[in-house]
């Protein structure tokens, strides 16, 4: 009997239990992994699984943050509908209605009051290209402000300005992945891939069983030095002067390839004048490393046939990283390693769209299709696509870390924030807490109340990747689609159908018809069509077909193009741009003094994604890595009589933060290391000041004077 009925509870357990499988691809980094995810549901609860899916750039592979996405996406603490702040803090659900008149009523005012400008809006490159493009479509054609800028500003801008300078295209990687095991020697310059693109390392790996030499240059010896024949340990901040040391080595070497310098290039005379300039020994000691490991990097990766360099935040997050990309690329040119099978140079990207998120329309100073809003040609295509007067379209803006000293100034009043928490990943990290603080209004849009859109005075819920549709262009500038079959929860929505809605409250409904992801893409396509990033040959049905297509794709019966300046550089007569780079640029912020003797640099570790809003509330992924920490060399600790474990309080000119130690020898002495997933007392960018990159507007975050010291509690009253 008793047996009979376990049996009949069981029957009716499997029969309650529904399966609903979710293709879609992982919402984190620039590999955009397909995967699915799987959902069961039991009578009393659901269970998630997840699978990777084969495709040709991830061949199915997941790393661990890709496995366990699914957990912040189905979390108890989404937002389910739009919450206005209410006089006492507290949050009170409204209907979209409300909420849309509100956005409305208060940016309306405050436009009539200080102008059109006095909105900034504020984007991401995790969002999908349709959403970046009605976003810059919103902030020029509805709300007529020229103050928009995104989060990539944080993480691609000076490799991209560089790459624009100097091949006259920005495109993450000239070529795609697949060309790597064909290099014979890779150069891999601050980017730590085994750990921020997990599944991109055996494309590393089958290079080097093909027996390619590999350089590594980062301060620290990280999973991906390991894998390094040559690890050059260079002090955070002095690439620009390592660099030079290299290309004065390989011009004395006489190992230049004069070929290719004098058909493609240009500024030679130049570039060799300032090298002869160059005491190797001075600058290789400036650089933090020997000049024995210059000269042999040079002689190898200029003697080999093939090769790439590989540059990521380590490089370009400083203030003069626009510079140091552009002297890496002066070594790709040097010795012809582009536009050939084998060769080429890339900017990894971070964000899921990294590339795309920054050729539609949502930077300061630009226009769909990578088209330039200074461009007088390229505003008046645009405004005649748009259907508006070109004078009409409003100029060019500032960066996000300047639109927000622009709030302090009270310049812009109020601000529309779309997927980024600027209180975390901003550098000043006090200073933007208290600039979001001083609008008169503010919104955001997320799926969670993160750090900075506490303060707002409306969130509104967006849909995660899981319920929103769109295309999200790879590291290689590979348009893929990432399919999306789920409800979003309660009542939140994609945000493209967000900003379509709020377009419409504010009058413009009529330039923003949409209503599907597919349609914003068939605008896209169109207003991309003759620009550099030229998406006008790509269909949903031809990525899906073809498993993602790499632009420029003029024409729907063009291949797409993986390969890049196989014949010329986009730039006066197809010749690339060399430039004499000073190895110590005038901005630097990265002098140590007596008071903040080490340098701090800032990064990530594998099982946390940004400012961890979302990797934070997975407890598989939490439970990988709970807190912060700073990581020292013993002999640094020693000499600071501070012991694993303990707590240390971090100080620059700019704040203070407390951490617990962690040693290691695969770290410079005079560096420390910080990553940046964690907020309040843990928050490193209260330690980073806010002097940007002249050209490219990029923080100095990984190299910041800092002292340490071991934490001394406040000792607790005494018990009576
Ligand atoms: N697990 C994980 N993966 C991610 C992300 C994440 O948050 N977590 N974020 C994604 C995003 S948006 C991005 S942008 C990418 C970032 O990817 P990466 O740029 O590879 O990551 P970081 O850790 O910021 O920095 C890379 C390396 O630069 C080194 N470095 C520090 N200072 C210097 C320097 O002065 N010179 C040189 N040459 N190297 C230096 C650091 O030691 C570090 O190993 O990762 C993406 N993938
Ligand atoms: N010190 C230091 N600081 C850094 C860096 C560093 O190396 N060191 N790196 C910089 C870099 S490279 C980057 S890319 C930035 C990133 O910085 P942020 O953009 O500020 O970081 P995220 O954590 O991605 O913030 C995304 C927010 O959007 C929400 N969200 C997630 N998905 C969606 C969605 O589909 N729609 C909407 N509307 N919201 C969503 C999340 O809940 C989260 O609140 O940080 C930069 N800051
Ligand atoms: S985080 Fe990057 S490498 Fe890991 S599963 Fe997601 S997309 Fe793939
Ligand atoms: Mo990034």
């Amino acid at each position: 009997m008793k047996h009979s009925l376990l049996h009949y509870y069981r029957e009716k357990q499997k029969q309650s239990e529904v399966e609903n499988v979710y293709e879609t691809q992982c919402p984190f980094c620039s590999m955009q992994c397909k995967k699915k995810v799987i959902e069961q549901s039991f009578v009393t609860r659901k269970q998630y699984k997840t699978e990777g899916v084969d495709n040709p750039v991830t061949k199915g592979r997941l790393c661990m943050k890709g496995m366990n996405a699914y957990a912040h996406a189905v979390h108890e603490d989404r937002l389910m509908h739009p919450v206005r702040k209410q006089p006492d803090g507290s949050w009170k659900e409204v209907s979209w209605e409300e909420a849309l008149e509100l956005v409305r009523d208060q940016f309306q005012t405050l436009q009539k009051q200080h102008g059109t400008d006095s909105i900034g809006v504020y984007g991401s490159a995790s969002i999908t290209n349709e959403e970046s493009y009605l976003l810059g479509k919103l902030a020029r054609v509805a709300l007529k402000t020229k103050y928009i800028d995104y989060n990539g500003r944080f993480c691609m801008s000076s490799a991209a300005t560089a790459s624009k300078a100097v091949l006259g295209i920005d495109r993450g990687l000239t070529n795609a992945l697949a060309d790597i095991p064909k290099a014979e020697v890779l150069l891999l310059s601050g980017t730590n891939i085994a750990s921020c693109q997990p599944v991109m390392m055996p494309y590393l790996e089958e290079a080097k069983a093909n027996g390619a030499f590999i350089i590594v240059i980062d301060p620290r010896k990280t999973e991906t030095a390991a894998i390094a024949d040559l690890h050059l340990a260079v002090t955070p901040g002095r690439d620009a002067a390592l660099t030079n040391a290299l290309l004065a080595s390989l011009e004395r070497q006489g190992l230049v390839n004069e070929a290719f310098v004098k058909e493609r290039t240009e500024g030679w005379d130049e570039l060799q004048a300032h090298l002869q300039t160059i005491s190797l020994k001075e600058t290789a000691d400036y650089a933090g490393v020997n000049v024995q490991d210059i000269e042999d990097a040079v002689r190898i990766f200029a003697g080999a046939d093939t090769g790439m360099v590989l540059t990521a935040r380590g490089v370009e997050q400083q203030t003069d990283g626009h510079m140091a990309v552009r002297n890496l690329l002066n070594l790709v040119l040097l010795t012809g390693k582009i536009g050939r099978e084998g060769c080429g140079y890339g900017a990894v990207t971070g964000q899921g769209n990294g590339q795309g998120g920054r050729e539609h329309g949502q930077k300061a100073d630009q226009l769909p299709g990578y088209r330039m809003i200074d461009n007088p040609e390229d505003r008046k295509h645009i405004a005649e696509f748009w259907g508006i007067p070109e004078p009409e379209l409003p100029g060019r803006g500032v960066s996000a870390y300047e639109m927000l000293e622009k709030v302090k100034d009270r310049e812009i009043r109020a601000m529309l924030l779309v997927c980024s928490n600027p209180v975390v990943s901003n550098p000043n990290a006090s200073f933007i807490k208290d600039s979001l603080q001083t609008l008169d209004f503010f919104v955001a849009v997320d799926l969670f109340i993160s750090e900075s859109a506490q303060y707002a005075d409306l969130i509104l819920p967006a849909a995660s990747y899981l319920e929103d549709e769109g295309t999200m262009t790879n590291l290689e500038g590979r348009v893929t689609l990432r399919e999306a079959s789920k409800k979003p929860p309660g009542s939140s929505k994609p945000d493209w159908k967000i900003i379509c809605e709020l377009a419409e409250a504010l009058g413009a409904g009529a330039h923003f018809p949409f209503r599907s992801a597919e349609d914003v893409f068939n605008e896209l396509r169109h207003a991309s069509r003759g620009g550099a990033a030229d998406y006008y040959g790509m269909t949903y049905e031809r990525i899906r077909r073809e498993e993602g297509l790499f632009w420029p794709c003029p024409a729907l019966d063009h291949p797409g193009t993986p390969r890049l300046f196989a014949e010329g550089f986009a730039r006066p007569e197809g010749r690339a741009l060399l430039t004499a780079v000073e190895s110590e640029a005038a901005q630097t912020t990265s002098k140590p003094t007596e008071t903040y003797p080490l340098l701090l640099t800032t990064g990530r570790v594998m099982a946390h994604y940004l400012t961890g809003v979302q990797t934070r509330r997975s407890t598989k992924l939490a439970a990988r890595l709970y807190e912060s920490f700073i990581e020292l060399h013993p002999a640094t600790a020693e000499a600071y009589a501070i012991a694993e474990g303990d707590l240390v309080d971090v100080t620059s000119e700019a704040g203070a933060i407390i951490v617990r130690a962690q040693l290691t020898p695969d770290i410079r002495r005079d560096t420390v290391f910080v990553p940046f997933h964690w907020a309040e007392h843990q928050n490193v960018n209260k330690l980073i000041p806010g002097k940007l990159d002249p050209v490219s507007r990029m923080p100095g975050y990984k190299s910041t004077p800092v002292t340490i010291k071991r934490h001394e509690p406040a000792l607790q009253p005494a018990q009576t």
